[in-house]
């Protein structure tokens, strides 16, 4: 090496050493003050985790100052937040208020947040597990994007993830999912300091999940040790070293890390048999001290060796995963103990940590002058990660079609019939439409739209079954718009999360629909509220649902979907009952997709033919506009019946509803009767007239409906669902009368129809002893 290169080697390296110190600086001091420093008003812990983020330093520091380009985009391990906005902060990106704002209202979040922080970043973390597969799945975005020649403005996309995240289902649904064969440019750079929470990873596992990995399509590159230590271990007899080390179980390496610097040999050396006299070989010129530095020099806080695993995966012929060896902890007093997960310094640890950076515990908040060679380093790559302004996407919209609806038709079997129309009726807007299922397309009646539109693939693919005549046509090419998984509603879920947020991490709008039976929404539900969590956009239609699935059994007729539609922030959940209901409901939800406004819809159908002659006549802008508001009337009662109720109705059991009119009749009781379209948009308007009353703006007598006159305000209400009855319990209250929710209470079970309404006590004549039983209790009260 000529000394020219050798003093510019050098000095890399000294550049390199302030930066990570500084990153570390930065995000323990942001941890610390936070709990420290910042007054608290109400006792409670502020928390933070200063060892995960210093077990990142390194792997953060050499992705964002020497790696990442502009289109790159990247999810941050939760813990690591911290690591994230300091680094943001050293480019100039973040104002330094923000710096004593880590956890506060309105401050920085305490895991990354696209949609809160300032300094947004590119995915939202915190639910370990997920981050991984959302990152591919946004690859498989791209690549889709594509695929059809429309521009995108992501190139690679990386995930730093914890090594107990792979302890999570979802990360080994994603590895298997075959949607996911052949992503290319995606990285996960895993942060393998063998902690998690609550302790050392037990064994060796990294060994195992790297061929799980491997077996599954990925190139595996292991960051295991650093320069210091592989140049130990070139030395004569470092090869004992190596294997040493390597057979090593976690628990025993994380012994080395935190046992007295003079126990190390010892302890590495003795009881190795046949490797002893190499390793005392291998050892003999390094001193206790040096030797424990030398054995924590973990390729994960090396930037050569990080960097050449990131050159590696870059030219990886499918998505690649790195796994970098850390040291939880490192830099700070509780490197490597397995208790230091959420452990903070203290006041007087700060100070000497303080004191061993150079930094002044008054003035945390130093960035590198402009001046420095560290400041001009940040500014380059600052310059390089800049992302340029982009255009908000035009607008898609979709036309009012016009359905001619069997005489008798369920919500499913009009979706299907839907999706077909609006492609013939708004082609040019139906190209942003992408459509998904898990496995589920031809049971969630997607069969004639993936006829019409065909599968999506990366290239064209042989129809080997080609010669035979087919009801469903199965052939996928880059032309295709339905993405078919595995069988994994979590990957189903994350992945529209990703489709739903294609504009803002690739560039292009979609406009993405996913069809899952409604009891398996349970079974992707975390990833569905990491989706709306992250501001995604998309329709998700559970269907079919509840019992009204008769003879199909418990197993698969959904129960809870109502509630978690309901209580659900970020979607709206619509029950729709006839197929002018949900022909509205679909132009309504897709044209704010189209725009990219509103929220996502979850659209809860069935499978049970409903006569559509019960739907009122006359469609008017008002019907529509209720329809799509939550709730219409259906009938008024006659003011001078004996005794008048009021049904509230959801969906598919809307005829039972009618039925019980005729039944009720001859008590001399009369009905109204309202069809919910939306239990949720019902329950939000009734939350929000409540506020008003609260805040003295309404006006007249109270009906937080909107849909009563006043006569009819009081009067006993039933109300009825195929799904939790007190899904729809808020309307008593609500309406300040005597009510029965009726619903399915209990697990399904298989049978017709008729017996398990009658069962559960959602038929004509459950709703009419429920009315007889009201008006009685009504009568005794007077
Ligand atoms: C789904 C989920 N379950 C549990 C937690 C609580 N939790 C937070 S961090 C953590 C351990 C994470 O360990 P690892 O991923 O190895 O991160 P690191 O060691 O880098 O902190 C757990 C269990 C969580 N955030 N998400
Ligand atoms: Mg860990």
């Amino acid at each position: 090496m000529t000394t020219h290169s050798h003093e510019a080697t050098q000095q890399l390296a000294d550049i390199r050493r302030s930066i990570a110190d500084r990153v570390l600086w930065l995000s323990t001091a942001m941890v610390h003050r936070a709990n420290n420093v910042r007054p608290n008003e109400d006792g409670m812990k502020v928390g933070g985790h200063q060892s995960s983020c210093a077990s990142s330093i390194h792997i953060l520091s050499s992705l964002f100052f020497e790696t990442l380009g502009a289109d790159d985009r990247i999810a941050i391990k939760p813990h690591a937040s911290p690591v994230y906005h300091s680094i943001r902060y050293l480019f100039g990106d973040l104002e330094e208020s923000y710096m004593d704002q880590f956890r506060a209202f309105g401050g920085l979040q305490a895991y990354p947040s696209r949609t809160k922080d300032p300094d947004g970043s590119d995915f939202s973390t915190g639910s370990v597990g997920l981050p991984g597969p959302a990152v591919a799945f946004a690859a498989l975005t791209r690549d889709y994007l594509e695929s059809k020649d429309l521009s995108t403005t992501a190139s690679r996309f990386f995930a730093h993830l914890g090594d107990a995240e792979l302890d999570e289902g979802s990360i080994w649904e994603a590895v298997a999912e075959p949607a996911l064969e052949g992503i290319s440019r995606c990285v996960w750079v895993i942060d393998v300091n063998r902690q998690s929470l609550d302790r050392v990873v037990p064994g060796i596992r990294i060994d195992r999940f790297r061929q799980m990995f491997e077996v599954n399509g990925w190139t595996a590159i292991v960051a295991k040790y650093g320069s210091q230590l592989t140049e130990l271990m070139s030395r004569p007899g470092g090869h004992a070293l190596r294997r040493r080390i390597d057979d090593m179980p976690n628990e025993e390496y994380q012994g080395l890390l935190v046992c007295d610097s003079t126990e190390v040999r010892e302890r590495l050396v003795s009881g190795t048999g046949s490797l002893q006299r190499d390793l005392e070989r291998c050892l003999q010129d390094v001193g206790d001290d040096e030797l424990q530095t030398r054995i924590a020099n973990l390729g994960g806080h090396d930037f050569e060796t990080l960097n050449s695993a990131y050159q590696e995966a870059a030219v990886a012929p499918g998505p690649a995963v790195i796994f970098a060896y850390t040291v939880k902890g490192y830099g700070l007093e509780a490197a490597a103990d397995p208790r230091n997960h959420a452990a903070l310094l203290t006041n007087e640890q700060f100070d000497v940590f303080a004191n061993q950076l150079t930094m002044d515990p008054e003035q945390p908040w130093q960035r590198f002058d402009e001046e420095s060679q560290e400041g001009q380093y940040a500014a380059t790559a600052h310059t390089r990660v800049a992302r340029p302004d982009t255009e908000t996407s035009r607008g898609y919209e979709f036309v009012d079609t016009n359905l001619n609806a069997p005489d008798v038709t369920s919500t499913q079997d009009i979706f299907g019939r839907m999706l077909v129309e609006l492609d013939r009726t708004s082609p040019d807007s139906a190209q942003r439409i992408v459509t998904a299922s898990a496995d589920v397309a031809t049971s969630t009646n997607l069969s004639s739209w993936i006829n019409r539109v065909g599968l999506w693939s990366r290239s064209e693919a042989e129809d080997y079954l080609g010669f035979q005549e087919r009801v469903l046509k199965w052939i996928e090419s880059p032309e295709g718009r339905h993405i078919e998984l595995g069988i994994s509603e979590m990957n189903l879920m994350v992945m529209l999360g990703q489709l739903g947020l294609a504009e803002q991490v690739s560039g292009q709008r979609l406009i993405p629909i996913g069809t899952v039976y409604d009891p398996f929404v349970a079974r992707g539900l975390d990833g569905l509220l990491h989706a709306l969590y992250s501001g995604s956009k998309f329709m998700l239609v559970a269907t079919p649902s509840g019992v009204s699935l008769s003879s199909e059994g418990g197993a698969h007729q959904g129960v809870i979907t109502p509630s978690i539609g309901i209580a659900t922030p970020g979607i709206t959940y619509y029950e729709p009952a006839f197929a002018q209901d949900l022909e509205w409901i679909m132009l309504h939800s897709l044209n704010e997709m189209g725009s990219g406004i509103g929220e996502s819809t979850l659209l809860r159908l069935s499978t049970r033919p409903v006569d559509q002659s019960l739907f009122p006549g006359t469609h008017t802008d008002q019907l529509r506009a209720d329809a799509i508001a939550g709730c219409y009337r259906l009938r008024t009662a006659d003011p001078n019946a004996l005794a008048r109720i009021n049904i509230f109705a959801v969906g598919a059991v809307v005829p039972e509803a009618a039925a019980a009119v005729v039944l009720l009749a001859e008590e001399g009781i009369d009905a109204n009767v309202f069809v919910v379209t939306s239990p949720d948009l019902l329950n939000r308007r009734v939350t929000a007239a409540a506020t008003d009353e609260a805040a003295g703006t309404s006006e007249g007598y109270w009906d937080p409906t909107g849909l009563l006159s006043d006569h009819e305000v009081g009067l006993p209400t039933i109300s009825v669902i195929d799904g939790a009855p007190s899904s729809m319990a808020f309307l008593g209250s609500a309406l300040d009368c005597p009510t029965v929710n009726l619903g399915v209470s209990e697990y399904g079970q298989s049978g017709n129809l008729e017996d398990l309404y009658r069962h559960f006590g959602i038929d004509a004549q459950g709703i009419y002893h429920s009315a007889l039983a009201l008006t009685d209790r009504l009568r005794r009260r007077h």
